[in-house]
């Protein structure tokens, strides 16, 4: 692999500065010299931004795991492509060779083939954090069949709206899944989802807990035998770089979900090139992103970006406290990891506990570190460098999303000077800018806007499945022209980006537009506070006001509660000024999160309206007990 590798910040600059004037030669360039293809493209790309039509290397014929697996075989067959750490410490962990892989794909694919599935058509994987999701997921992209991994822990209605929006012919799913100290029946929850689901015609099973099942007579089949008896090689079949790879449904905190499209070449230019310039891969490290690969984040950082470089990836089963909050550091301890990547939420809730759990593992293996998902404070960027990184690993704030298919904006790791709670600099090939609210692009720094992306770039999502006017209404309409990311940033006196949050975590407070997120940072240095969360609402003289939603240490859980929602406030005032006063500030034990980390703030917001008709679509929901124990506590 030979992408551009910057080793300082001028390179950097003058690389980004080439890639802005010359994407075309950019991208080319990446794409020639890294992969594997059986017919090169003849034009870069093609698009139309007011259409929100967007095609690269047009007419390339590639597919992607020849370069996830095939072409390593003959210098890494032997070498270690997954690590699979179980839920359980006391169960024994998994290497498995490229070669052993190939052979898992290689038959699982053949079984798809064989049990009816031909290119184009949609399969729904509901499987936990195992082998057989990797191996599934690249058994369809062999085939050219579309999967659409849905995370499980979706509920059985999420599941059903989710395979009847892309009509999927068929079901990947287990017996059961284990998380910490519990199991979940996940067959059961197809079983209940499929009542509604007419276009599944079969259901493969995976046997991982032994959880008696309900097996369908002429639709559901044991995975296994069928593996058992096929063969261990596969002819790839020959994609287009524009034809479909995977539908990724968004937790999307509004509305239906979202089904993104991302399509084979661009897509895999872009993880792979993301993934070897943020992290620094180098060949013996082992790379390891605690993400489930329900998420973008492990679609491309746990299986394609990792193995189309031909690295060692981590897959891990269990959660960060199970059987003890030191789980994680062991796991990085065991397998030598040397990128580690996770997000701000467990980050937080492991600096809340003893830091012996993380000090008594030896984390020196570690090179870079990275977070993504969500804002990350500065309370949790300094514990993550100080205790983890040990200050000698940078910190790679990573801005990204869904719709984007890898990283966008991040530090580069050695290269660009990290700074807490900023995400720094776009990535060659990245074109961010500002806009403001009269749709103009901001040309000076030290300003907030809207951040939007003015030219495309490979891995970017192609449409919405099924709804190409949504997706043109959602992210090419705002600015016209542009790419709209749907959040707001700063950009610093030297260009740095700081992502402030979704353009709609901002309360217009007396007519100054605060951001939620400066506001929860301040609270968060309180030394009671262990997470926060705000929201506005209606105020009969300010417009709106600041209520605080407030999870407190157990330091702080002694405490009284008005002195510390006074000395809170004292400390925001202090910190971002009087304006920012919270009006209400009520203690709680938990927020309400999606599965992926993020705050749902429009519950909050309708709880502290005192609304509590309507929470809309609540199936993404981690913790749904808690919305009911916040209502009570208000009322
Ligand atoms: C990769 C992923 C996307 C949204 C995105 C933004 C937030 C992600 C962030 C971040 C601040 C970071 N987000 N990374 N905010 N700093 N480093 O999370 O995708 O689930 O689609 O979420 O997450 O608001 O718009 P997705």
């Amino acid at each position: 692999m030979s992408y551009y590798q910057v080793k300082n910040l001028e390179q950097y600059f003058k690389h980004y500065n080439k890639s802005i004037r010359e994407p075309r030669k950019f991208w080319d360039k990446i794409a020639d010299e890294n992969f594997t293809w059986y017919q090169k493209w003849d034009k870069v790309v093609e698009f139309d931004m007011q259409e929100a039509e967007v095609k690269w290397f047009l007419n390339a014929k590639v597919n992607i795991t020849k370069n996830c697996i095939d072409r390593h075989l003959a210098k890494r067959g032997e070498k270690t492509a997954i690590i699979f750490e179980p839920n359980d410490p006391k169960e024994e962990a998994q290497h498995i060779t490229y070669n052993e892989l190939y052979d898992r794909v290689a038959k699982m694919a053949n079984v798809l083939r064989d049990q009816g599935i031909k290119k184009g058509d949609r399969v729904c994987i509901y499987l936990p954090m195992i082998p057989e999701l990797a191996v599934s997921v690249l058994a369809c992209a062999r085939i050219g069949a579309i999967h659409s991994v849905v995370f499980a822990g979706f509920s059985a209605s999420a599941v059903t709206a989710r395979i009847n929006d892309s009509d999927c012919k068929m079901v990947i799913t287990s017996d059961g899944g284990f998380r910490g100290s519990k199991s979940i029946d996940l067959k059961v929850i197809i079983d209940e989802a499929l009542e509604k689901s007419p276009s599944v015609e079969k259901v493969l099973v995976v046997k991982r807990t032994n959880a008696s099942v309900n097996i369908k007579e002429g639709r559901d089949i044991w995975l296994q035998p069928l593996l058992d008896a096929a063969v261990p090689n596969n002819v790839a079949e020959i994609m287009d770089a524009e034809d479909p790879l995977f539908i990724l449904y968004t937790s999307g905190s509004t509305g239906k979900p979202k089904g993104m499209l991302h399509t084979t070449a661009g897509y895999m230019v872009f993880s792979a090139y993301t993934f070897k310039n943020i992290f620094n891969y180098e060949e013996n490290d082992v790379f390891w992103c605690t993400a489930d690969i329900g998420w973008i984040t492990g679609h491309s950082y746990i299986l394609y970006g990792p193995l189309l470089n031909g690295a060692t990836t981590v897959i891990f089963e269990g959660i960060p406290s199970y059987p003890d909050f030191g789980r994680f550091w062991e796991v990085i301890d065991k397998h030598k990891v040397t990128q580690f990547y996770t997000a701000p939420t467990a980050i937080r809730s492991l600096a809340k506990e003893n830091t012996d759990w993380v000090e008594n593992h030896d984390l020196s293996t570690l090179k870079v570190i990275g977070s993504v998902g969500e804002p990350i404070n500065e309370e949790a960027w300094h514990w993550y460098n100080n205790h983890v990184g040990k200050k000698r690993c940078p910190v790679v704030d990573t801005w990204w999303q869904t719709e984007t298919g890898g990283i966008m904006i991040s530090p580069l790791p050695f290269v660009t000077p990290t700074k807490p709670t900023y995400a720094t600099f776009p990535l060659p090939g990245v074109q961010a800018v500002l806009m403001d609210e009269r749709r103009n692009e901001i040309e000076d720094n030290q300003v907030v806007g809207s951040l939007c992306i003015k030219f495309p770039w490979p891995g970017m999502a192609r449409t919405i499945w099924g709804d190409h006017q949504r997706f043109k209404e959602t992210y090419f309409t705002a600015f016209p022209g542009k790419y709209f990311t749907g959040d707001g940033a700063l950009r610093d006196e030297v260009g740095y980006y700081r992502i402030t949050g979704r353009v709609d975590d901002v309360v217009i407070v007396s007519g100054h537009n605060l951001g939620t997120a400066p506001i929860e940072d301040a609270i968060n240095e309180h030394p009671a506070v262990a997470e926060s969360a705000i929201v506005g609402f209606p105020h009969d003289i300010k417009g709106n006001a600041l209520y605080g939603f407030i999870i407190l240490k157990e330091s702080g859980e002694s405490r009284d509660r008005a002195n510390l929602a006074n000395e809170i406030n004292q400390h925001v005032s202090s910190h971002i000024g009087p304006i920012a006063k919270l009006d209400k500030i009520q203690f709680v034990t938990g927020l309400p999160k999606t599965r992926s980390g993020k705050i749902m703030r429009r519950i909050l917001r309708k709880i502290a309206e005192g609304d509590y008709s309507n929470f809309g679509d609540t199936s993404t929901l981690l913790n749904p007990e808690i919305v009911e124990e916040i209502k009570q506590g208000k009322l």
